[in-house]
C-alpha cells in the first residue's frame, strides 16, 4: 500500500473508533437550535454534516486543516516555482500534515501515472456542439469517466463496508489525475480549433495543466499553482461540496458525485460568478467608453446595475463577513506581477467603491469581495480571455478538497443524508401553535 493511503488508513481507523465512542457517550448533546428563518433561508449556519478537510470562519476565512492561505504560502512545498503546489494541499487536506518536497514529488508521480483519460470521454466531448458551455462539457466528461469507477466495480463485486474508503481513495486519486487533461481538452476544442497539446509528464500537476492549456509564461504557471490551491475547498456546506457529499452519501461513486458538484458550481451564485464578474467588468468599461474609469463612473454603473434588480457579481457571501482571503491572495499576486494592468486596476477600484454601496442597501450581509471578483482579471492578463471557461478552472481545483472529503466520509462510515423537509402549511400551523 502506498504511503499516503497507509497514513490515511491509520488516521481514519483511529478517528472512526473515537467518533463511535463519542457518539455513544455524547450523542444526545444539543449543538444548536434551528429558527424558522433558517428553515426558509437555505439552512444557513445549521450544523448538519461532518467534513474534515477545511473549516470556514466568517471573519478569518478559510483554514485548511487549521492553516490559513498566507500560512500555506509559507509552508507548502513550491517545487520549481514560487507558489504552493496543489499536491501539497491535497496531502494536507487528506492526512492533516504538511508534506515534504519528496512526498509532494511522489504525489505528482502518482497523478502522472494515473492521468490516462479513457478514449470514450473524448468521443463524448467531440459529440457535443463546439459552442457547448465548457461547464456542460466538463460535467458530461466527468460522468463519462464513471465507467472506470473502482468503487462501482468493487461494490458490484460485493466489497465489504470496510473497503469503501479504499475504493473511494483510488477513484479520488484517478479523478484528480485526469481532470487537467479533460479540462485542457475542452479548452483547446472550444477555443483553439481542437489543436490539442500532449501532456508533459515531467511537470507538476498545475504546471502540466498550464502547459496543456497552451500557456508558456512561468508566471502564469505559478498563477495556476496558486489558483488551484486557493479554490480547492471551502468547508462542506458550500453548494458544490455539499452536492458531492449528498450524492456520495447514497454510495454513488466519486465520479458521479463530483459531476453533480460541478452542476452546482455552474450556477451564477456560486462558481459561475467568476465568469459573470469579468463579463460585468468588460460590459462596464465598454459602456463607459474607457478602460480607466473613475471611481465616480464605477459607482454610478454599480448603482444602475442594482437598480435594474441585478446582483454585483463577485461580492457577498453566505458565510464570510470580511474580504475573502482568497481575494486577498490574488490581489497580493497581482501587486507583485501585474499591478499596472488596466483591468486589475478596475478590480481594485470596485473593491473601494462597491462595499459602501452594498452596505447602503441595508440588507446585504457581506458587502466584501469574494474569490471570484479577482480571478478573471489575472487570467485575462495572461491571455486566457475565454471567460466561459473560468468555472472549469475553479472546478478542477475544487476536486482536490471535495474528493479528499469523500474519502473521509466513506472511511468514517458517513450515513445516507436525509434531512427533514416541511411544507409552508406546517410552518404556519407550527407558528400558530407556538403563539397559542
Ligand atoms: N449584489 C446585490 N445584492 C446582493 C449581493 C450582491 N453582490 N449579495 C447579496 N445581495 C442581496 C441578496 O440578493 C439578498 O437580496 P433579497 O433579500 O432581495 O433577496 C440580500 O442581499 C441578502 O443576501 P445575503 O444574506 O447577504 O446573501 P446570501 O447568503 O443570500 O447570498 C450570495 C450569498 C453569494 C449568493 C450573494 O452575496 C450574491 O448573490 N453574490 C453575487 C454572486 C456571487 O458573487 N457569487 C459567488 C460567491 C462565491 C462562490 O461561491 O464562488
Amino acid at each position: 500500500m502506498n504511503v499516503l493511503k497507509e497514513k490515511f488508513k491509520e488516521q481514519s481507523t483511529a478517528l472512526k473508533a473515537e467518533v463511535r465512542a463519542m457518539l455513544k457517550e455524547h450523542g444526545d448533546t444539543v449543538v444548536g437550535e434551528v429558527k424558522l428563518s433558517q428553515v426558509f433561508g437555505g439552512a444557513r449556519g445549521i450544523k448538519t454534516m461532518v467534513y474534515e478537510t477545511s473549516e470556514l470562519d466568517a471573519q478569518d476565512g478559510i483554514r485548511f486543516r487549521g492553516y490559513s492561505i498566507p500560512e500555506l504560502k509559507e509552508l507548502l512545498p513550491t517545487g520549481d516555482g514560487k507558489e504552493p503546489l496543489p499536491e501539497g494541499l491535497f496531502w494536507l487536506m487528506l492526512v492533516g500534515e504538511i508534506p515534504t518536497e519528496e512526498e509532494v514529488r511522489w504525489l505528482t508521480g502518482q497523478w502522472i501515472s494515473r492521468s490516462h483519460v479513457p478514449e470514450h470521454t473524448f468521443t463524448v466531448l467531440d459529440a457535443l456542439p463546439i459552442d457547448t458551455h465548457p461547464m456542460i462539457q466538463f460535467n458530461l466528461a466527468i460522468t463519462s469517466m464513471a465507467t472506470d469507477s473502482c468503487f462501482s466495480k468493487r461494490y458490484s463485486e460485493g466489497m465489504s463496508k470496510g473497503e469503501y474508503w479504499d475504493a473511494t481513495f483510488e477513484d479520488a486519486m484517478n479523478l484528480i489525475a485526469r481532470l487537467p487533461r479533460v479540462a485542457a481538452y475542452i479548452y483547446r476544442r472550444s477555443y483553439h480549433n481542437g489543436d490539442h497539446i500532449a501532456p508533459d509528464l515531467t511537470l507538476d500537476w498545475a504546471a502540466n495543466f498550464a502547459h496543456m492549456l497552451g500557456f508558456k509564461d512561468e508566471t502564469f504557471t505559478d498563477l495556476m499553482r496558486l489558483y488551484m490551491t486557493i479554490h480547492a475547498d471551502h468547508e462542506g456546506g458550500n453548494a458544490s461540496a455539499h452536492t458531492a457529499f449528498l450524492i456520495n452519501s447514497t454510495l454513488a461513486d466519486p465520479y458521479l458525485s463530483f459531476a453533480g458538484a460541478m452542476g452546482s458550481l455552474a450556477g451564477p451564485l456560486h462558481g459561475l460568478a467568476n465568469q459573470e464578474v469579468i463579463k460585468f467588468i468588460l460590459k462596464m468599461v465598454d459602456a463607459l467608453g474607457t478602460r480607466n474609469p473613475s471611481e465616480e463612473q464605477i459607482a454610478e454603473y454599480v448603482k444602475s446595475t442594482l437598480a435594474a434588480g441585478k446582483v454585483i457579481p463577485g461580492y457577498g457571501h453566505a458565510v464570510l463577513r470580511q474580504p475573502d482571503p482568497r481575494f486577498t491572495a490574488q490581489k497580493v499576486f497581482a501587486e507583485e506581477h501585474l499591478q499596472d494592468d488596466e483591468i486589475v486596476q478596475v478590480v481594485w477600484k470596485l473593491f473601494k467603491v462597491v462595499p459602501p454601496i452594498l452596505d447602503s442597501l441595508g440588507k446585504v450581509k457581506n458587502p466584501w469581495p469574494n474569490v471570484d471578483s479577482h480571478s478573471g482579471a489575472l487570467l485575462i492578463h495572461y491571455g486566457l480571455d475565454q471567460y466561459s471557461f473560468y468555472t472549469v478552472l475553479f472546478g478542477v481545483s475544487r476536486a482536490l478538497g471535495v474528493v479528499a472529503a469523500l474519502c473521509w466520509s466513506r472511511a468514517l462510515g458517513g450515513p445516507l443524508e436525509r434531512p427533514k423537509s416541511v411544507t409552508t402549511k406546517w410552518a404556519k400551523e407550527f407558528v400558530a401553535k407556538k403563539k397559542a
